[in-house]
């Protein structure tokens, strides 16, 4: 795909010197932020690449990838304008790499490498001997169980030959009326059943284990909050973390408290980054509720130092998104926008003090120290890291000014679907 970042960089450049140099002289940036910035890389859901929609319908965009080659070409496309999109998240059977070596490769020439692999034992392929309908890992027939138990396993194969190193497992296992389900057996039997797929991990791998408080079931969710994955993560062993997804908990949730718990446990995996104003809406990060980004992103800055982690590398950082109404390049473009400038915010925080004031009982003070620094514009410091590193002042800009989705458009159809949600 044809782009100018240079051209589009050099137009941009005094009105960007401009805002950077008054962000300075505002603000004392901490030494090697810039670099923590250009580390810090966010995987892109293969899942998320076409148009989304739901029950009531889904209303095409064009030009959507048609297979795995071109959705690492459209996350090449995004990890080329913000230079922060560096791996692609699998989820199997909608992205069954035919010949992984080939792949390896591709992703390579962008840039890209493989974070966690997805399985799916959440929705019944062609060829299934036994139904998901009630449930995989939890469900009362050892066949079944059996086989969600093979699919993860297969699914850990397939990132082996990526390169991958972690296996997501999100189950939608569950009820949907009082009396249907036994919750001890269930709890038992999926804790059996993922004893199976962690007992088959390479020694360098980790299995997050996803919670969700409902949807598809409406009743109960087996794995259905952070303290059911927490519990059953103990009970795996060490290689096996707790995967929050924004979008998973009962409304007003406090999930930067989830979050430091988790982290101070050593049991925090990663992160399915996505907003939300009722349900699981998987809207664009940061879109509904910014300064809770912000306050989960403090979060993590104060824990991982706390335990002397590595920012960019010690815990998962992926997008879980679905788009109904936006372009998917553009709304993901958003979310890692977003998610930068809650990272680089919580950056900006001065620790000390804020610790001072909380010693000191001094609620308004420790108010205002987060607040003035979520209120802090750090746009032209995250645009700084990209032009830094070859990426575009302007990601949105460009890939409209460009008309990315009509050469997609014209390469592609009007009419291609994408595999996922
Ligand atoms: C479930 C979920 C999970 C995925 C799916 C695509 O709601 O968040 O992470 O497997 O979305
Ligand atoms: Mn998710």
């Amino acid at each position: 795909m044809m782009m100018n970042i240079s051209n589009h960089n050099e137009a941009l450049l005094a009105q960007h010197n401009r805002r950077l140099d008054f962000l300075k002289s505002e603000v004392n940036l901490p030494a090697g932020i810039l670099q923590k910035l250009k580390d810090f890389q966010i995987a892109i859901p293969s899942w998320a690449l076409g148009t989304g929609g739901t029950r009531f319908g889904r209303f095409s965009g064009g030009g959507e990838p048609r297979n795995l080659e071109e959705k690492i070409a459209d996350v090449g496309l995004l990890h080329a304008l913000n230079q922060s999109s560096g791996a692609i998240s699998l989820h199997i059977p909608w992205d069954i790499p035919t010949d992984p070596a080939a792949i390896r490769t591709l992703a390579a020439q962008h840039g890209l490498a493989f974070d966690a692999v997805n399985s799916n034992t959440f929705q019944d392929q062609v060829d299934q001997a036994q139904s998901y309908k009630f449930g995989s890992l939890q469900h009362v027939s050892a066949a079944t169980r059996k086989q969600a138990i093979d699919h993860n396993i297969q699914v850990i194969k397939h990132g082996v030959e990526l390169g991958s190193k972690a296996l997501t497992v999100w189950l939608s296992d569950g009820s949907c009326f009082p009396g249907q389900l036994n919750f001890r057996h269930a709890y038992e039997r999926t804790v059996d059943s993922l004893k199976e797929i962690y007992a088959a991990l390479p020694a360098d791998w980790s299995l997050y284990l996803e919670y969700k408080a409902y949807e598809p079931n409406f009743y109960s969710t087996t794995v259905g909050d952070w303290g059911a994955s927490y519990s059953m993560v103990n009970k795996l062993g060490p290689q096996a973390k707790t995967l929050v997804d924004l979008g998973h908990h009962l409304p007003n949730a406090n999930i930067e408290q989830i979050v430091s718990i988790l982290l101070m446990e050593g049991k925090l995996g990663g992160f399915h980054f996505n907003d939300s104003k009722y349900g699981d809406d998987d809207l664009t990060a940061g879109s509904i509720k910014p300064y809770q980004l912000f306050l989960i992103f403090n979060e993590l800055v104060d824990g991982m130092d706390a335990k002397g982690m590595n920012h960019a590398k010690d815990l998962g950082w992926m997008i879980d998104a679905s788009h109904n109404v936006k372009d998917p390049l553009e709304d993901l473009l958003q979310s890692v926008e977003a998610i930068q400038i809650a990272y680089a915010q919580a950056l900006l925080v001065d620790r000390a003090a804020l610790e001072a004031a909380r010693e000191a009982n001094d609620v308004v003070r420790c108010q205002e120290i987060l607040q003035a620094v979520f209120r802090t514009d750090v746009r032209a410091l995250v645009a700084q890291a990209r032009l830094e590193l070859g990426g575009a002042l302007d990601p949105i800009a460009l890939f409209r000014q460009e008309k990315m989705r009509d050469q997609l458009i014209k390469a592609r159809g009007a009419k291609t679907v994408a595999t996922g949600l």
